[in-house]
């Protein structure tokens, strides 16, 4: 179905700042919109995101240029294409950039248009998005609906609040088989906690995610809490409801001197090794991502190697969906899961390719959102689409996380 009109346009995300948005119709009359969203600790080898720069507009962060870009150029390569062939769609935008890091177009202006295309496809098929990715991905697969293990992020630190936690996002990842159980569990955990931070006399005010951001003595003590809460909340830790982390130690690495600071101390690798096989002795944590700096890849080869297989151990900042950067972590067996964010690569068909290696190579994904997100459900069809192990988009609450909850959920009832 041929495409007859796109339009580009800049939108507020969840922190207030300006990202792209992409409206898309078709000759039939299927229209469709796609948010894309933005982070704040990004990886240093994410696509780049284009922001204008001129302070007079949003501080800088005005994205009028990719939009610029959107109803220009990529309009006029686009109009009068066949919908359907999103590989076709992703290939010409990324012929129109010719660049290896997004920077001609800007990363947030192809995503923008490659997702709207992708969705407006599947509303004039008459199928869901979750369907169409299902046929994209594996054709030949007639899967049926297989919901992802979440991660809900309820402790907010590093880059995304002002808890002075280093660890940057504390999960509660409930065990059950259903999804709309674990959602349930997740939220009555996150309100429990709340409760337990008002009786220590805590703030009890959320992060960009949504998670609560206390001031709390060290980061372990993240962790005690999170499994009282668990208890309170009437489940069994480890049993019903495990842990994840997003340690996000690019954030804290020194690359000159090697060193990790931590708790407010410096520590080698080694030593910080250390502390999370103590935390892993302690605590039922089933994932650890980016425990080192996005390019100390000793320190994940070596921790990869001593660490029992059923932990995941996450590659964000290390990979930040690039194929190329997977194979070189499969080849130097550097982490054993991938988290994918559409936006770090900039096309549908780049993050599908970089789902599928890894799935071929037996590292699971997680299916992640931004810190800066909008109520764009992307993500949670994505995940049912390609089978994904696992997906988190935040806390329990507030609309641009809970919308990609409320999705899986409307998913699995349809
Ligand atoms: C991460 C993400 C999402 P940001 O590090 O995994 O939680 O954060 O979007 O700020 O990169
Ligand atoms: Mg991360």
């Amino acid at each position: 179905m041929e495409i007859k009109n796109i339009k580009g346009y800049e939108i507020l995300d969840s922190r207030g700042n300006p990202t792209t948005a992409c409206f898309v119709e078709l000759s039939d009359g299927s229209k469709a919109q796609a948010y894309v969203p933005s982070g704040a600790s990004t990886g240093s080898h994410e696509a780049v995101e284009l922001r204008d720069g001129d302070k007079i507009r949003y501080n800088g962060l005005g994205v009028l240029s990719a939009v610029i870009n959107i109803n220009t150029i990529i309009k006029k390569a686009l109009l009068s294409q066949n919908s359907y062939n999103q590989k076709n769609i992703d290939q010409i935008l990324l012929d129109l950039d010719g660049t290896n890091n997004k920077s001609k177009l800007g990363a947030n202006a192809m995503l923008a248009v490659s997702l709207a295309v992708a969705k407006t496809a599947a509303i004039s098929q008459g199928l869901e998005l979750y369907q169409y990715i299902q046929n994209i991905f594996a054709p030949n697969l007639h899967s049926s609906k297989s919901f992802p293990q979440i991660g809900f992020n309820v402790l907010n630190g590093g880059k995304h609040a002002d808890s002075g936690l280093d660890v940057q996002e504390y999960m509660i990842m409930p065990l059950k088989n259903n999804i709309n159980e674990n959602i349930r569990i997740g939220s009555e955990i996150y309100h429990t906690l709340k409760n337990i931070l008002i009786k220590n006399g805590q703030v009890v005010s959320v992060g960009d995610e949504g998670g609560f951001a206390p001031r709390l003595d060290n980061n372990e003590a993240g962790l005690e809490l999170l499994v009282q809460a668990i208890q309170e909340a009437g489940y069994t830790p480890g049993i019903d409801c495990s842990l994840a982390l997003d340690v996000a130690a690019t954030e804290f690495f020194d690359i000159k001197f090697k060193e990790y600071t931590f708790d407010k101390q410096t520590y080698s690798a080694d030593e910080l090794t250390a502390i999370y096989n103590s935390w892993l002795q302690k605590y039922p944590i089933v994932s650890i991502e980016d425990p080192f700096a996005e390019d100390d890849y000793e320190s994940w080869r070596n921790f990869h190697k001593v660490t029992d297989s059923n932990l995941r151990i996450v590659g964000d900042d290390l990979l930040v969906t690039n194929t190329e950067r997977i194979k070189n972590a499969i080849d130097q067996k550097l982490c054993n899961s991938v988290l994918i964010k559409p936006n770090q690569i900039g096309t549908l068909t780049e993050t599908l390719d970089a789902i599928n290696l890894s799935h071929n190579n037996n590292l699971t994904t997680m299916i992640s959102h931004r810190s800066g997100d909008t109520i764009d459900t992307f993500i949670s069809d994505l995940a049912v689409g390609v089978s994904a192990r696992y997906i988190k988009s935040g806390a329990p609450a507030r609309a641009e996380r809970v919308s990609k909850y409320n999705r899986l959920l409307e998913i699995y009832y349809l």
